[in-house]
């Protein structure tokens, strides 16, 4: 039996055609999954879009559509960019699909029903001509944001979440549980802004926004965002307040819940506290990845700076963009995207150090010994070294990527191509072809470069399978193995560029023309 591994990202809101920052989010989760699927876990990644809300329905009123055709427009975008960029989702979800609607309305009665919902008053800064509740920050010059005039603090009838009720059990549950998210630094904050200080009962129901789904027992209202958004997680494998099927209970609890770092809050504490409310386990492990910002500058629509997946993979290439996603977004720090940075990184790694690498050796393998290269053994300190070190290129993406360290999971494989690049150097085939005694040698040392390509290739895949995919084709080679194999087979196919390098000042010419 596999064993499983759920895994899920954030939907996305549908106001507007995700930027690349989004997408990041998308690729980070597929490379994870396809890196799970690759180990031989039975994976499924959970994808999609959150279609509710005021500011949907603004965006409906505004374009003059109704907001069912609004997300309806937005979601299929959506899908359209994650399918371009290959993300293997196996579900996409959306929160206006009826069983979701219907699921979060059984929760919203159950939660009612066991005393964690209660109803209240909902206290804030109203302006009535545009019936909208507004806080004070989101005021501008203490009037109304929208219209300019006066607000004034009123209060509607809405239901809470009992927040405050979990306070002790979820700082027991920090404590007990260190990894339950990652980065640790983003844990620290939650505890330290906002458990700590305590928790403020959640407002879960509006009765000013229309385009919601209605609370089932009191229809004036309908449920507010984070109920409706997080449930999903649950609603799509299966769930049901009086009916958990077997496919809930084989994928539930989630393995990884992969979120950006701006709504780790809202997965740490008010998800657990919902998942308790209905008697359910946590997800095992949430990961806040950070942003991508934009020439260092947060990627805003308004600020005319959004890049979009489509356009970036449209003039430079699939793979291109997901390489530069996966290996140049740290950890826990904001990483950065520009278009002179992506020039430079295609040029870089993966025209000169792994285009150049495969072309070098597959010619050199067809001009020497016609495409067929066996394994003839003659082997130096050199060749031991570098044999060693593509045995233990598997261990150390393990390690890095077994702790969601994509960046440098990637960083191990290119350094190894690196070497293999330097490892040509140090042997000089080109040397060796002159001499007829040393054709044993010289084909053990294109054999050693073959191993070294396909090793690598293999390990590829969840980040660049188009690219792997290539590279194995003209290696003509089905070994899958991670390491280094002594007895393969090779018949060489014709060597193709991978990586046309890009003239960096035209093209950047190019693009601010564009502009
Ligand atoms: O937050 N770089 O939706 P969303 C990296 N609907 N990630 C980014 C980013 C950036 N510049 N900007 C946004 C929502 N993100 C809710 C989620 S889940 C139950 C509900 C990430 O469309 C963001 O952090 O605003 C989030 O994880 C995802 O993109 C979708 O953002």
């Amino acid at each position: 039996m596999k064993k499983k591994f759920y895994i899920t990202t954030a939907i996305a809101y549908t106001s507007g055609k995700p930027h690349i920052g989004n997408t990041y989010e998308a690729v980070l989760a597929d490379a994870i999954a396809r890196y799970k699927r690759q180990r031989g876990f039975d994976v499924y990644l959970q994808t999609g879009t959150d279609e509710h809300g005021v500011k949907i329905e603004e965006k409906a009123l505004q374009k003059g559509v109704t907001p069912q055709e609004f997300v309806d427009d937005v979601a299929a975008e959506i899908k359209r960019i994650w399918d371009l960029m290959d993300v293997s989702y196996d579900k996409f979800v959306r929160t206006t699909d009826k069983h979701h609607e219907e699921v979060v309305q059984h929760i919203f009665k159950k939660m009612y029903e066991n005393g964690d919902i209660y109803k209240g008053e909902y206290k804030g800064l109203y302006c009535t001509p545009c019936e909208s509740f507004w806080t004070e920050s989101q005021l501008v010059d203490g009037k109304c944001p929208d219209c300019g005039r006066d607000v004034e603090i009123s209060s509607e009838e809405a239901y809470f979440f009992k927040l405050s009720k979990y306070q002790d059990r979820l700082e027991k549950y920090f404590d007990e549980h260190p990894n339950f998210i990652l980065p640790v630094s983003r844990k620290n904050e939650m505890i330290n802004n906002f458990i700590k200080p305590g928790l403020q009962d959640l407002c879960v129901s509006r009765t000013s926004i229309k385009w919601g789904i209605p609370v089932s027992f009191d229809d004036k209202h309908v449920v507010y965002v984070w109920l409706d958004a997080l449930t999903n997680y649950i609603t799509n494998i299966g769930y049901d307040v009086d009916n958990e099927t077997d496919e809930f209970k084989r994928l539930w609890p989630a393995d990884l819940q992969i979120i950006g770092k701006d709504i780790v809050r809202f997965h740490s504490i008010y998800w657990p506290c919902f998942l308790w409310s209905l008697g359910l386990e946590l997800p095992k492990q949430l990961f806040g990845h950070p942003w991508l910002l934009t020439n260092n500058d947060k990627i805003g629509k308004s600020r005319g700076n959004a890049i979009y997946a489509d356009d970036l993979v449209e003039k430079f290439g699939l793979d291109a963009v997901r390489f530069y996603l996966l290996h140049e977004m740290p950890f826990a720090n904001d990483g950065n995207i520009t278009y002179d940075l992506l020039i430079e990184r295609i040029n870089g790694e993966l025209a000169n150090v792994l285009g150049n690498l495969v072309q070098r050796t597959i010619s050199m393998g067809n001009k020497y010994f016609d495409g067929k290269v066996t394994n003839k053994k003659v082997n130096l300190d050199v060749d031991n070294n570098f044999i060693e070190l593509i045995n233990g290129l598997n261990k150390k993406l393990e390690d890095k990527m077994d702790n969601y360290l994509v960046s440098d999971a990637l960083t191990e494989i290119f350094s190894v191509l690196r070497a293999s690049n330097k490892y040509i150097d140090d042997t000089t085939p080109w040397i060796l072809a002159k001499d007829e005694s040393s054709r044993d040698r010289l084909e053990t040392v294109l054999y050693n470069l073959l191993e070294a390509i396909r090793v690598c290739a293999v390990l590829l895949v969840p980040f660049m399978r188009n690219t792997s995919e290539k590279i194995l084709h003209q290696l003509n080679n089905s070994v899958d193995s991670f390491y280094y194999v002594s007895d393969n087979n090779y018949e060489l196919g014709q060597p193709e560029v991978l990586f046309q390098r890009l003239d960096k000042e035209q093209l950047l010419k190019e693009l601010n023309d564009v502009k």
